[in-house]
């Protein structure tokens, strides 16, 4: 098959598993075209039956905001036009899903087919708020096809957005081959200098991932154990982040590292994830951290129990009861044969149900159905 992927390049969940997905098609024989402003995050090596499409900017004095949504719909007529494309898929319904519409109307041949996965806050955050939520709920329903990332997502979309059309759930997936355990001693010892436990959280420090209740967290048990935190990821709520571990004194044994490309490494040598979101559709970073063999502690917001099953895989809480969490954490920290036993559960869990080989031909299937 010959496919379209748009997504958002930047440092996001949707992003990730939009390249992931375009790789994993792209291995299986397919050829597939990214269109978007920026190359994707994890594309930037050459790969075979993969190419890029960079959307231009128009840039005219007279528009204070340059129309990404149609030049965006522009580019995707002219690729699937000359690469003879079957069918575009979105990762993101908002603006994608509109410009992929739009690519489709403007397309001599109808037999282009529009696919959009939903990924979480283009429902529960931009979609449903009242500017966007008519266009998002007409983009769906126009759609050939909708995926949803979580079971959870599915039910929202339908409670939110009031869509009457198909909705099929496809889970987020993980390349047990790129994401497993490879603890290095040595870069190990680079945080945790006098063999100190290591909790770590990743994400773009959006308002939703509640990354200050992290630090709340860590003051709370940082005298019952001997323990270092990673923050790795950067966005609007690092600085607070920075400026609550001053006042608490706690600088020494937290370390932000900003955004980083060697997720696997940082958690091979950590020994639990934290993901206390206020709202999280599916929890891609926790699905990371249990490939790698790290127990999660997180809430229980949207699809996060669809990931990490309380008392299996790690501990689930309600959001923002910090102390539960921190109480949780100081188990796990402090009960090896428990954090072993979750460790093992996580690894088989992230394979049983979310690997690759699952996921990737449940996607082609949808594909042929679209296509007829
Ligand atoms: O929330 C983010 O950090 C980014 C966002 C995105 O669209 O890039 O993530 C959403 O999609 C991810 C991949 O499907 C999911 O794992 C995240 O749970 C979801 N985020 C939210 O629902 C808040």
């Amino acid at each position: 098959m010959k496919i379209g992927i748009t997504c958002y390049p930047t440092y996001g969940g949707s992003g990730v598993v939009a390249t992931e997905l375009g790789l994993e098609l792209a291995e299986r024989g397919h050829e597939i075209h990214f269109i978007s402003y920026a190359m994707p995050m994890r594309l930037s090596t050459f790969h075979k039956n993969i190419f890029f499409h960079e959307v231009d900017s128009v840039d005219y004095p007279l528009f204070d905001y340059p129309p990404y949504t149609l030049s965006l719909a522009s580019k995707m007529l002219e690729v699937a036009t000359y690469e003879k494309l079957d069918l575009l898929h979105c990762h993101y319904a908002i603006p994608h899903s509109i410009s992929a519409f739009l690519a489709k109307r403007m397309s001599f041949s109808h037999k282009l087919k529009v696919v959009t996965t939903l990924h979480g806050t283009d429902i529960t955050i931009v979609g449903s708020s009242k500017s966007f939520l008519p266009i998002t709920k007409f983009a769906i329903e126009s759609n050939d096809g909708v995926t949803a990332v979580s079971d959870y997502l599915k039910k929202e979309t339908y409670k939110q957005i009031g869509v009457a059309c198909p909705i099929k759930i496809i889970p987020n997936f993980i390349n047990t081959q790129k994401f497993n355990r490879n603890e290095c001693r040595i870069f190990r010892e680079t945080f945790a200098t006098n063999g100190e436990k290591i909790l770590i959280h990743i994400s773009n420090f959006r308002p939703v991932k509640r990354t200050e209740d992290i630090i709340k967290i860590f003051a709370q048990i940082r005298n019952k154990v001997s323990l270092k935190l990673l923050m790795v990821g950067d966005g609007p709520e690092r600085s607070k982040c920075e400026a609550l571990c001053r006042e608490l004194h706690a600088c020494d044994r937290i370390k932000f590292l900003g955004k980083q490309e060697s997720i696997r490494d940082l958690l091979s040598i950590s020994d639990v994830f934290i993901m206390p979101s206020d709202s999280e559709s599916f929890g891609l970073a926790a699905l990371e951290a249990l490939a790698c063999g790290v127990p999660v502690i997180s809430s229980n917001a949207g699809g996060l129990p669809e990931v990490n099953v309380h008392g299996e895989t790690g501990f689930t809480a309600k959001i923002g009861d910090t102390k539960t969490m921190a109480e949780h954490t100081l188990t796990l920290l402090q009960d090896d044969t428990l954090r072993k036993k979750f460790a093992k559960n996580g690894v088989e869990r992230s394979a049983a149900f979310f690997s690759v080989e699952k996921i990737i031909p449940q996607y082609e299937d949808f594909y042929q159905e679209i296509l007829g």
